[in-house]
């Protein structure tokens, strides 16, 4: 019997497409992805390859054209399918903003009453004003949404940002978050058991990825009278690697520290006379 395949679906061409390729490939995902491919299957996994535009990908894991995606959390809730989010992912990270005019004065939420507001997210935003008691006209429009007040045709816009320079460059300024979003994995309700198992493995390895690219590895000398400081400045996964080194007095300490607290640990690590300090970074952290 032929071994089934899990379908996931990733942006063909746009700003998830790297990210998720590579996130594929760090999982040890083997399967070509040369230019204008539809599909691919992959040669060490059971996994078929779908590219497609991400504005069709909720729909098409919703349908069960594929088992799983990876899209922006802005695009599944403007969808509304019948899929879930089961992984973030740390990439793709933007907002949902609204934005006005730099003259606009500007004080609440309440200010969009009344006001002609363009955006490519008209669920998103609906239920966002309505939140808010807000009731303003909405205009959908699929692209160049920064544009819409300069033409004349919104008095305000709500769009994603990452940067904010393109709503600079529009003499636009950013009043509210509608929602935060970042690359999530997607699939449909109630996979087959089979199906299930293969995503699993997957998401096993996913993980895996996630947890090497927030740590490094950490490799110093120190002093030994100064052994015991160092040490607790290095929690490490159970605890850090202790060698000695063949000049008396110092150890070569080994541990994995967490990038967000990376620069202080090694400023404290400095002033505690530690040397040679190397950091790298980690390819797989399973478990
Ligand atoms: O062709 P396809 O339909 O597949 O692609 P697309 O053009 O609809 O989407 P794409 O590739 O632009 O974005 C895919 C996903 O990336 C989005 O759904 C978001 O989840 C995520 N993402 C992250 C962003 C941004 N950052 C982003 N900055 N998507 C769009 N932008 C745009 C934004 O619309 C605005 O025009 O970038 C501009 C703002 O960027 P800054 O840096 O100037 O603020
Ligand atoms: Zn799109």
């Amino acid at each position: 019997m032929q071994e089934k395949k899990l379908k996931i679906a990733i942006q063909k061409s746009g700003r998830l497409s790297e990210d998720s390729i590579n996130l594929l490939k760090r999982c040890g995902v083997k399967f070509n992805n040369g230019l204008g491919k539809l599909k691919s299957e992959a040669e060490n996994f059971p996994l078929e390859i779908y590219f497609l535009r991400d504005d069709d990908i909720p729909e098409y894991v919703a349908d069960g054209v594929a088992d799983v995606g990876i899209v922006g959390e802005n695009v599944l809730a403007e969808m509304q399918k019948n899929v879930a989010a089961i992984e973030n992912l740390g990439f793709g990270k933007c907002r949902l903003s609204l934005a006005v005019p730099k003259n606009f004065d500007y004080n609440s939420v309440q200010d969009f009453a009344g006001k002609r507001v363009a955006t490519s997210y008209p669920q998103i935003l609906s239920s966002f004003l309505a939140r808010n008691n807000v009731k303003a006209d909405i205009h959908t429009i699929s692209g160049s949404v920064e544009i819409a007040p300069s033409i004349g045709l919104a008095d305000a816009i709500c769009d994603l940002v990452s940067s904010g320079s393109t709503l600079f460059q529009n003499g636009l300024r950013e009043v509210e978050t509608v929602m935060q979003s970042e690359a999530v994995l997607v699939s449909r309700p109630n996979l087959e058991a089979e199906l299930q198992k293969i995503l699993e493995k997957l998401l096993f390895r996913i993980k895996s990825v996630k947890s090497a690219k927030q740590n490094k590895y950490i490799l110093l000398n120190a002093p030994d009278k100064e052994l015991s400081a160092i040490i607790a400045l290095l929690p490490g996964i159970k605890s850090p690697t202790v060698m000695p080194l063949a000049e008396s007095g110092w150890s070569s300490v080994h541990s994995v520290i967490n990038e967000n607290d990376f620069w202080e640990i090694v400023e404290s690590l400095k002033n505690k006379g530690a040397e040679g300090i190397l950091v790298l970074s980690i390819d797989q952290m399973v478990g």
